[in-house]
């Protein structure tokens, strides 16, 4: 009888953990992910949305894009460096990562490289004492929350190793060892693949120069046309495929292949790598600081904004510093008036005071799946899933307003993209009537309409890679978009 008490005193003792237990376990979890996945460093690069280049070099003061290599070093001498006005101009456009061009195609070294005297030692900048790339690291660190990033070009016009496979591909790997080693801590290294039609012929190591990189920075993305981290848009003008998957084989890739352009461009749903795009583009026409030119209208940035970072992808955008050393005044103001126009379409959501429904939503109401999550600040670990019912093809989310109507002419839409990228196809329809048909989304698609007034908008997911995740949905109004006047 003792016995029996006992067991009923346990049993009772351990009931309420055991239901706590019971209950945990009716937590709906988060659904299984899509593969691939993007790494850590490459959802932090997504995340980014505006990446600053910064093409300098001789051909600064030749008023050329490609130097020949026979420049005289003595034409270096940017007087009024100032690499912290550099980095204060990109705060002040909300970027948080830079790229400068240590060495372009004319093989000019903007640090004194141990191996070459085609550097700034050569030149009569602080009497050939000078450091353009330690000025920069340093003025990206002072700041704080600016990172920096470094193009070394693999065709070097200058070098006369450069031809000679063992002997360039040594001194290129030592190039990077410098850079990679002595400068801190570098989150994107920039391998570019052009080279001109007459240039020598010249195998390039990539295998061991990628696992060169990885070994010295731990945190980096290392762009090239074909990645391994980030891989180009396949054009210079900033613009992704109205279809843009971050996803893509990369053993269909090689650098310097004009004939995977279109590849690039929209990405590959059955892709097995993730791969996103960066949308390099200049300010100017030229990629280096010409006198004669001057940064790009509002509208023309704004416009490759929607095309870049509407469209999946990371828009790179190069601002050259003059022959003084600085962002010529313009420049800066221009970006500026980017950064406020920026700031004025996407500051205000509309849907935020909206009533918001979904098809279903998984786990059911309190579940942590609800489509109220699509208005938060979180634009990728809280989402909406729907409920998991095999069969049913259409999920939808709608946000629908009570009393006055909406009046909007941009609609965001972004995907929890730490789960795959997964929307194939989608549609809007405003008050019931279909205003777009779209394709990929990713982690943040922009699309721009007429003006629309309405009162119910729905986003319908017609076809996707296992469930749709949304993250956020956006509905904003650009009073800088008129679609008649473009
Ligand atoms: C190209 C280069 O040839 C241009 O000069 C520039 O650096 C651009 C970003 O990449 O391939």
């Amino acid at each position: 009888m003792a016995k029996f008490w006992c067991s009923l005193c346990i049993i009772i003792i351990l009931q309420p953990s055991n239901l706590a237990i019971a209950r945990r376990e009716q937590v709906p979890t988060p659904p299984l992910p899509v593969l691939p996945l993007p790494t850590f460093s490459q959802l932090k690069w997504q995340q980014r949305e505006l990446i600053m280049f910064l093409h300098f070099g001789v051909n600064t003061f030749t008023d050329s894009e490609w130097g020949t290599g026979k420049e005289n070093p003595a034409i270096f001498n940017p007087a009024g460096l100032d690499a912290k006005q550099w980095v204060t101009a990109a705060a002040e456009a909300g970027i948080s990562l830079m790229i400068l061009t240590a060495k372009h195609h004319d093989g000019f070294c903007l640090w004194p490289s141990r191996y070459t005297d085609h550097s700034v030692i050569s030149s009569p900048w602080k009497n050939g004492h000078g450091d353009v790339v330690q000025e920069f690291v340093s003025a990206v660190k002072a700041h704080g929350g600016i990172d920096a990033g470094l193009y070394l070009s693999p065709w070097d016009r200058h070098d006369r190793r450069y031809g000679h496979d063992l002997q360039y591909n040594e001194y290129y790997l030592a190039q990077l060892q410098e850079l990679l080693s002595e400068y801190g801590s570098v989150k994107e290294i920039w391998f570019d693949g052009a080279k001109g039609k007459n240039a020598k012929n010249m195998s390039y190591y990539f295998t061991d120069w990628f696992a060169m990189v990885r070994e010295l920075q731990s945190s980096i993305n290392i762009f090239s046309d074909a990645g391994p981290d980030v891989r180009w848009v396949g054009n210079e003008r900033g613009f992704a495929g109205n279809t843009s998957w971050s996803t893509i084989n990369s053993t269909s890739l090689s650098i310097g292949n004009a004939s995977i352009i279109d590849y690039l461009n929209t990405g590959d749903p059955k892709g097995t790598n993730w791969l996103p795009a960066e949308c390099d583009v200049s300010i100017r026409k030229g990629w280096f600081w010409h006198k004669s030119e001057s940064p790009k209208k509002l509208s023309e940035l704004l416009q490759i904004y929607y095309n870049s970072v509407g469209r999946n992808c990371v828009m790179l955008l190069n601002v050259p510093p003059n022959s003084t050393g600085v962002i010529s005044e313009t420049d800066v103001q221009r970006l500026k008036q980017f950064k406020s126009a920026i700031d004025t379409i996407f500051s205000t959501n509309l849907a935020e005071k909206c009533f918001i429904k979904a098809s279903s939503q998984r786990g059911g109401k309190g579940g942590g799946f609800g489509p109220e999550n699509v208005l938060d600040s979180d634009h990728l670990w809280t989402y909406w899933a729907p409920r998991d019912d095999g069969h049913k093809k259409k999920h939808w989310i709608e946000i629908r307003v009570q009393n006055e109507g909406l009046r909007f002419n941009v609609v965001r839409i972004q995907e929890a993209i730490g789960l795959g990228q997964r929307i194939v196809r989608h549609e809007i329809l405003v008050d019931g009537k279909k205003l777009v048909e779209g394709t990929t989304v990713g982690y943040k698609r922009l699309h721009r309409l007429e003006e629309v007034h309405g009162s119910v908008v729905r986003i319908i997911v017609k076809e996707s890679r296992g469930l749709p995740l949304i993250s956020s949905i956006g509905l904003h109004f650009d009073p800088y978009w008129n679609p008649n006047k473009q």
